[in-house]
């Protein structure tokens, strides 16, 4: 089938073109935000920068950045560029400590949301035609809605049936014919379970393809999700405080990654501790820049997300850069015994391991002054009735994968299918009682 394109010129423009749209946008947010944002007047200010001083796209590099804490200090509208009167929606991520973070739309960025939405959608491979059904939550989260206004500006029909309920999802599903799927990883799992708990065969559906983003997850998982839905799962990626679903989208290549829309986000990558911007192609923490947005623009935002970008031109005749899979967050690296750990290591590890369920738990704790860590993990139900000789060897398979991979010796424990609390949303996939 040939790529679609929601607007094939600017998603295949060369990259001199395509910078100099970047260039010109960045000087007009960065004067605008100069003028109208007292916070980000006072960062630049200290740090001896003005507008004038961006003459090309690595002035960029001259600007503060933007930390969560630069969010809640200014909490909740403090950030904004526009008068309040002008804003027509609000949204909020209440986020693990503190306050949450509040972001903010003027009647323009909804348009703009809704259309690079409609473009997300595309280019994985929906169409005007499809019936989109849109289990991501709505309300203050940005999933529901962003990907709500996109699949209806995309002219689909959407089933805003938001999370849970999952039995009634699954006959929505058979009724209505759903086509698109739009939901976190870890719900898709949870519809996956449903549909077996009431025996409705997956290929009896219309499922075609699976957007999944909010959470990491692995190819792995990709795999085990395309098998028990029968679709085709690829990637979306976004964040609130740039705009939320939509920053990034996966073609159907599905190969290095996630198409950025740099026309309105502008990417760099950054040594987590020293701030310094890498090359391109290196490891490091996501860093953003918003080009068009009114009420809430955003200069150089440190996601906390770890990636990398890759610049090649993709089969799908896209020349906007990609992002690879999030494999972690700067924030949620685990260390156990000075061993950074990501909890998308450990997925990999069990993903690809027979006999293994998607679903598990990371609990780390202290005993005396040395960390532990114990994953819990499903497996699959016909393995407690075997002899109990093939638990004791799954146990020691998980312990010795995960030891040769991460260099860290854990506690295994394997629980029965169903046991693992379910998300609607996000999944937990950590407990870290340390910090209690
Ligand atoms: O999760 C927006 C979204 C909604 C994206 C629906 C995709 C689909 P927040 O709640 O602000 O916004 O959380 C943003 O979630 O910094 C990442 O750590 C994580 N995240 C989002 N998408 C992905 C992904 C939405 N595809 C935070 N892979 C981000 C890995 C992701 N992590």
């Amino acid at each position: 089938m040939p790529t679609l394109f929601w607007e094939e010129e600017i998603e295949t423009l060369p990259r001199v073109g395509l910078e100099s749209i970047q260039l010109k946008r960045l000087q007009q947010l960065v004067a605008r935000v100069y003028q109208t944002v007292k916070p980000y007047r006072a960062k630049m200010d200290a740090a001896g920068v003005t507008p004038d001083d961006i003459n090309s796209l690595t002035d960029l590099h001259k600007l503060p950045f933007t930390v969560k804490d630069d969010l809640r200090d200014n909490y909740p509208f403090g950030l904004f560029s526009v008068p309040l009167d002008e804003v027509v929606r609000v949204h909020a991520s209440s986020g693990t400590t503190g306050k949450s973070t509040v972001v903010g739309y003027t009647r323009q960025d909804i348009e703009l949301w809704a259309s690079i939405m409609a473009r997300a959608l595309t280019c994985a491979g929906a169409h005007k035609e499809d019936m989109v059904h849109n289990a991501y939550g709505y309300g203050l989260f940005t999933g529901g809605l962003g990907a709500h206004y996109g699949a209806e500006r995309l002219g689909a029909t959407v089933i805003p049936v938001s999370g849970g309920n999952s039995k009634r999802q699954i006959t929505i599903m058979k009724d209505f014919g759903s086509t698109v799927l739009l939901s976190t990883p870890s719900y898709a799992l949870n519809l996956a379970d449903a549909m077996d708990a009431v025996n409705v065969d997956p290929t009896s559906l219309s499922l075609r393809v699976g957007i999944f983003g909010a959470e990491p997850w692995s190819d792995n998982m990709r795999e085990e999700v395309e098998r028990k839905l029968n679709l085709k799962a690829v990637d979306i990626y976004g964040l609130s405080e740039v705009m939320g679903p939509g920053v990034a989208m996966e073609c159907l290549e599905t190969e290095k990654g996630m198409h950025i829309f740099e026309d309105h986000f502008l990417p760099e990558i950054i040594d987590p501790d020293t701030g310094q911007v890498l090359p391109p192609g290196e490891k490091g923490e996501l860093v953003f820049t918003t080009l068009t947005k009114e009420a809430f623009p955003i200069i150089r935002y440190r996601t906390r997300d770890i990636s990398r970008l890759i610049y090649d031109t993709c089969k799908c005749g896209r020349t906007l850069v990609r992002m690879e899979k999030v494999t972690g967050r700067t924030d949620d690296m685990l260390i156990i015994r000075g061993v950074n750990v990501f909890p998308s290591q450990v997925e990999h590890v069990l993903m690809g391991i027979d006999g293994v369920e998607p679903h598990y738990q990371i609990v780390v704790d202290r005993e005396g002054k040395l960390d532990t860590m114990q994953v819990q993990v499903e497996v699959s139900g016909n393995l407690f009735s075997d002899e109990i000789r093939m638990l004791e060897k799954m146990t020691r398979k998980i312990q010795a994968d995960i030891k040769d991979m991460l260099g860290v010796t854990c506690k295994v424990k394997l629980v029965e299918p169903k046991t693992i609390q379910r998300s609607e949303g996000k999944a937990q996939r950590v407990v870290d009682n340390r910090r209690i």
